[in-house]
């Protein structure tokens, strides 16, 4: 019947246009550019496919079949040495930017870190930027140096809070410089005051309240959007270790201000805690999946590993478990930063051929298949 053909064909394309906006409808920069929205989008359509395995610091630097360091190789990385492949979503720290130092707290260059950005970029890779600055009151002291209430300080004193947005200016300076060869800004995951559940940081559970975190997240995302007019972050809020949904949110700043949702979880202990440790980031998986099924948001395990990957099989028995049919849109491990602090496979690595059976599992995305996803446009074609 006509009225009903018409209404049934109102009500079809009136859900085409929700179901068109609604992979952007919860994402907080309502101007952000068309390629960090494509990937905000591509995110989520990417988990269907498998969960994007990431390293920190990987294309920098890493480790030599005796355990010595390789340093700014070029096209180089562990896991492409092992795998053939580098990984598809890399981590960068931008710590030591607020002292105007030319290399991170790591070493690493920040002229590098802004080249490594545009290779992965243009190879259709993500980029995911942690920072741990130095105490902003006063810089000789470290991000793990904890002060009384930092964060009530900067909020409360009009100098202090200025002397912060200076700060803030050197990171939108470094976003707004991120270019690809057409001069287009790289869209970039910016995951700020990290681990905030735990105290070991300035930032940490017992050294502001609720509240302030809140503000202080607010403030520095608000600065940076409409002041600094920064377009091209997707905002991720990555706890620690939590105990429940009430534990995850507890500083959630709110989903106007979050884009991922994240936790870091470290496997510890082993093997007396394997089963521990899948179980319970099965459990957190569940909880930020369920957050983010309700708000339309992609998920992430935004740090993991095991040091020294002390476990033969601990991509296969521990990984995997984890990252199977868990919707993830990425999981990240941590750098390959000495012979004694490790977590990806480098050559001749006991877990090499492990790794590469997570490789063929199909779990994973790395290189290749996150290319062919074509996260910062249009979906590929079937
Ligand atoms: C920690 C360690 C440190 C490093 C810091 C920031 O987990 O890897 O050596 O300085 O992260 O990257």
């Amino acid at each position: 019947m006509p009225l009903t053909k018409s209404l049934l064909s109102l009500f079809l394309s009136f859900e085409i246009i929700l179901l068109a906006s609604g992979f952007s409808f919860a994402q907080i920069d309502k101007n952000a550019t068309p390629a960090t929205k494509n990937l905000y989008s591509g995110l989520k359509r990417s988990a269907a496919k498998g969960v994007i395995l990431g390293q920190q610091d990987a294309l920098a630097y890493g480790l030599n079949a005796d355990k010595s360091r390789w340093i700014g190789d070029e096209g180089r990385s562990d896991v492409k040495t092992v795998s053939g492949e580098h990984p598809a979503l890399i981590g960068y720290d931008l710590g030591h930017i607020e002292l105007d130092s030319v290399n991170n707290l790591d070493g690493v260059p920040f002229e590098r870190i802004r080249e490594d950005i545009r290779k992965n970029y243009e190879r259709g890779g993500v980029n995911t930027i942690s920072w741990h600055p130095n105490n902003p009151l006063d810089f000789s002291k470290t991000a793990w140096d904890k002060e009384e209430f930092t964060i009530r300080k900067i909020l409360s004193d009009q100098t202090n809070k200025k002397n912060f947005e200076k700060t803030l200016d050197k990171l939108a300076t470094f976003f707004l410089n991120l270019k690809d060869s057409k001069g287009d800004v790289i869209p970039v995951i910016f995951r700020p005051y990290h681990e905030h559940t735990g105290s070991w940081f300035w930032w940490g559970a017992d050294h502001c309240t609720p509240e302030e975190y809140k503000q202080f997240w607010k403030f520095t995302i608000d600065y940076l959007q409409k002041t600094k007019k920064v377009h091209s972050l997707l905002t991720a809020y990555s706890t620690d270790n939590f105990k429940n949904k009430e534990h995850y949110l507890e500083r959630y700043p709110g989903d106007n201000f979050v884009d991922i949702l994240g936790f870091d979880t470290y496997h510890r202990n082993p093997p007396a805690s394997d089963s521990a440790f899948i179980a319970n980031a099965k459990r957190m998986t569940g909880t930020i999946r369920d957050l983010g099924k309700t708000n339309g948001k992609p998920f992430a395990i935004t740090e993991t590993g095991l040091e020294q990957l002390t476990e033969p099989t601990w991509w296969t028995h521990i990984l995997q478990p984890i990252l199977e049919n868990s919707g993830l849109s990425y999981v990240l491990v941590w750098r390959n930063g000495r012979p004694d602090h490790y977590y990806a496979p480098f050559e001749g690595n006991d877990t090499a051929e492990d790794f590469k059976k997570l490789q063929q599992s199909g779990n994973i995305l790395l290189e290749k298949k996150v290319a062919s996803e074509n996260l910062y446009g249009k979906p590929a074609r079937k």
